[in-house]
C-alpha cells in the first residue's frame, strides 16, 4: 500500500501515445491512471449527462468546455487513491490553474512526436471503450483482430478519429493546449520526452520517473 502522495499528468498531442505510455506507467508503478478522454467516452456510451454534452463537442475535434471537464474531473480524482497520474486534462492553462490550486504536482511529462507520425498512427487505431485498452495494427495489434485481448470483447474506432477530426484536434492542441506545457515549465515540474515511437520513449519515461517515484510506492511484479 502506497504510504506517500504522487500527483503527475501526461502531456502531449492526440495520439502522441500519452495512453500507451500511461498504461506502461501504471503498471510499473501502481498508480491510479486517469485519462479524461476514456472516461468522456464510457459516459457517452452511458448516456450519462456529462457524456451527452461531451459528445458534441469530441465529434467536431473541439475541446469540452472548461467548466465541464473541471467538475468532472475533480470528481474523478476524488474517488480515488491520492497516487495518480492524470492523462489529458489540463487542456488549457485555465484547467492547469484549476488543478494547480487544488493539488500539488510532482511532474508533467510532456511526450514530443512529430505530427506527421501522428497522422499515420491514427488510421490503425483500435480501442476496447471499457478499459481504454488501445491497439495498433503492426505496433500492438490485438491476437484476435478487432476483439480485446483479456476480455475478448469487440473493439472499435473512434469517431474523433477521422482525417478531418483528427486534424481539428491537432489545430485545437496548438491553439489551447501547447500554452499548458509553458505553464509547468514555468512551475518548474516540467519533464519532456521526444521520439518518433512509444518504445524509444519508454525508457526515457521509466528513468527520470524512477528518481521521483520512492520505494514506498508499490511497484507491481
Ligand atoms: P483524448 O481521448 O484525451 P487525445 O486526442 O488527447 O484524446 P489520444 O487520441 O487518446 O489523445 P494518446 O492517448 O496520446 O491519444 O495516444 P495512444 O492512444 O496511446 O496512441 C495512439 C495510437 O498510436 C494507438 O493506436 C497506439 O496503439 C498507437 N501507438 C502508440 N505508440 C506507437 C508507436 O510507437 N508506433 C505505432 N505504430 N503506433 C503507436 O480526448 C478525446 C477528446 O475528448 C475531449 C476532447 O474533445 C478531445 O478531443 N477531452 C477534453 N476536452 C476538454 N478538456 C479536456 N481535459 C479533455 N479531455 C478530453
Ligand atoms: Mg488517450
Amino acid at each position: 500500500m502506497a504510504t506517500k502522495l504522487f500527483k503527475s499528468v501526461i502531456l502531449g498531442a492526440p495520439a502522441s501515445g500519452k495512453g500507451t505510455i500511461s498504461a506502461r506507467i501504471v503498471n510499473t508503478f501502481n498508480l491510479e491512471h486517469i485519462s479524461s478522454g476514456d472516461k468522456l467516452r464510457q459516459n457517452i456510451q452511458k448516456k450519462t449527462e456529462v457524456g451527452l454534452e461531451a459528445q458534441k463537442y469530441i465529434k467536431e475535434g473541439k475541446l469540452v468546455p472548461d467548466d465541464v471537464m473541471i467538475k468532472f474531473i475533480s470528481q474523478e480524482l476524488n474517488s480515488v487513491r491520492p497516487v495518480w497520474l492524470l492523462d489529458g486534462f489540463p487542456r488549457t492553462v485555465a484547467q492547469a490553474k484549476a488543478l494547480w490550486e487544488i493539488h500539488n504536482l510532482d511532474v508533467a511529462l510532456n511526450l514530443i512526436v512529430p505530427f506527421p507520425v501522428i497522422i499515420d498512427r491514427v488510421k490503425g487505431r483500435w480501442v476496447h471503450l471499457p478499459s481504454g485498452r488501445v491497439y495498433n495494427e503492426g505496433f500492438n495489434s490485438p491476437k484476435v483482430p478487432g476483439k480485446d485481448d483479456i476480455t475478448g470483447e469487440p473493439l472499435i474506432q473512434r469517431d474523433d478519429d477521422l482525417p478531418e477530426v483528427v486534424q481539428k484536434r491537432l489545430e485545437q492542441y496548438e491553439k489551447l493546449t501547447r500554452p499548458v506545457i509553458e505553464f509547468y515549465r514555468e512551475k518548474g515540474i516540467l519533464q519532456e520526452f521526444a521520439g518518433n515511437t512509444s518504445n524509444e520513449i519508454w525508457p526515457k519515461v521509466l528513468d527520470c520517473l524512477t528518481t521521483y517515484l520512492p520505494l514506498q510506492i508499490t511497484k507491481r511484479n
